[in-house]
């Protein structure tokens, strides 16, 4: 699997790590947020020389219940730190909802446009699909100030499955490539914990079922975005600040169930996890269960 990306075309022959950079003042992950600019182009530098192959760059938290900013201030905190970023030997992601946003990057030198939306506004449609970015269709229920209020689904891998496959449908229909398109489930974005974990353990289904949606049909690689978030949380019974074993074990678990590409805040660490991973190639190990580790021995 190829992803065109801008004025890279990536080989996914091993998983990428995609840095997150958050120009954000209120950002669920207080260590990421930058609202100064020289502060984010230095935090950038230092995720690529940690080896993040990507940097994927937001200036709106979308943390449940966060309130939107406008397109003015979003475009304020995002420009200089792309200007000043263009340089970069890897490609410049954009996390944006808004078409105008995705246009004005995309001139600035934007190589992907990373929207927890799914390009379903039409306007954020027409502004990507004629150039050479790749594009991040990620699932969200609802908005993130609404989205955690009572998530339900009947069927949650096959209903973001299928509305994975209709952004598809649309973008194709729109003249974009399969080559720019990459999949996300949208961890925590209109989920509880049992959601997202059914979402991860059914990546390949996931990814299969959407690709239905093109003719013909294509497995479209996946990124997952786990990194600190609650689930790691709900998982470990730890603050953001404290979740990184946690958020590690699952970018592994993620990259062992076929994600292509993993949005991490840690990436040194995340690219050491995966290197003694991959070195030691997948195998089937004991099923994790809650069991303790050890039992007591009962004399009689
Ligand atoms: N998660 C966040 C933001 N953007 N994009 C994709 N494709 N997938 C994700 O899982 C994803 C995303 C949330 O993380 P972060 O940017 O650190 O938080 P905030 O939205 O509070 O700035």
């Amino acid at each position: 699997m190829r992803l065109q990306c801008g004025r890279f075309e990536l080989a996914l022959e091993r998983p990428l790590v995609m840095g997150v950079l958050n120009l954000t003042p209120d950002s669920f992950y207080e260590a990421s947020r930058h609202q100064q600019a020289d502060a984010a182009v230095a935090r950038a530098h230092e995720l690529v020389a940690e080896g993040a192959d990507l940097l994927d760059i937001g200036a709106e938290s979308t943390r449940p219940g966060a309130q939107p900013v406008t397109d003015d201030e979003e475009w304020r905190r995002l420009a200089p730190v792309l200007e000043a970023l263009r340089g970069l030997p890897v490609p410049l992601s954009v996390d944006t909802r808004r078409a105008s946003i995705m246009r004005r990057a995309l001139d600035l030198g934007a190589d992907m446009i990373n929207d927890v939306s799914g390009f379903a506004d039409p306007q954020a449609i027409a502004a990507v699909a004629d150039r050479p970015a790749a594009l991040c269709v990620m699932h969200m229920a609802g908005d993130p100030r609404t989205m955690q209020n009572d998530p339900s689904y009947f069927d949650v891998v096959a209903e973001v499955g299928a509305w994975l496959g209709g952004r598809v449908a649309a973008l194709a229909g729109a003249g974009v490539a399969r080559e720019r398109l990459v999949l996300d489930p949208g961890i925590g974005f209109g989920k509880r914990l049992a959601h997202n974990l059914a979402l991860l353990r059914a990546l390949p289904e996931l990814a299969d079922v959407a690709g239905r949606a093109l003719a013909p049909a294509a497995r479209l690689p996946v990124l997952v975005g786990l990194s600190r978030k609650s689930l790691v949380g709900e998982l470990t019974g730890r603050p953001p600040d404290a979740r990184l074993a946690g958020s590690l074990a699952a970018a592994i678990a993620a990259v062992a169930r076929g994600a292509a590409i993993v949005r991490v805040h840690d990436v040194a660490a995340t690219r050491d996890a995966l290197a003694v991973w991959s070195a030691l190639g997948p195998a089937s190990g004991l099923a994790a269960t809650s069991a303790p580790a050890h039992s007591e021995t009962t004399s009689a």
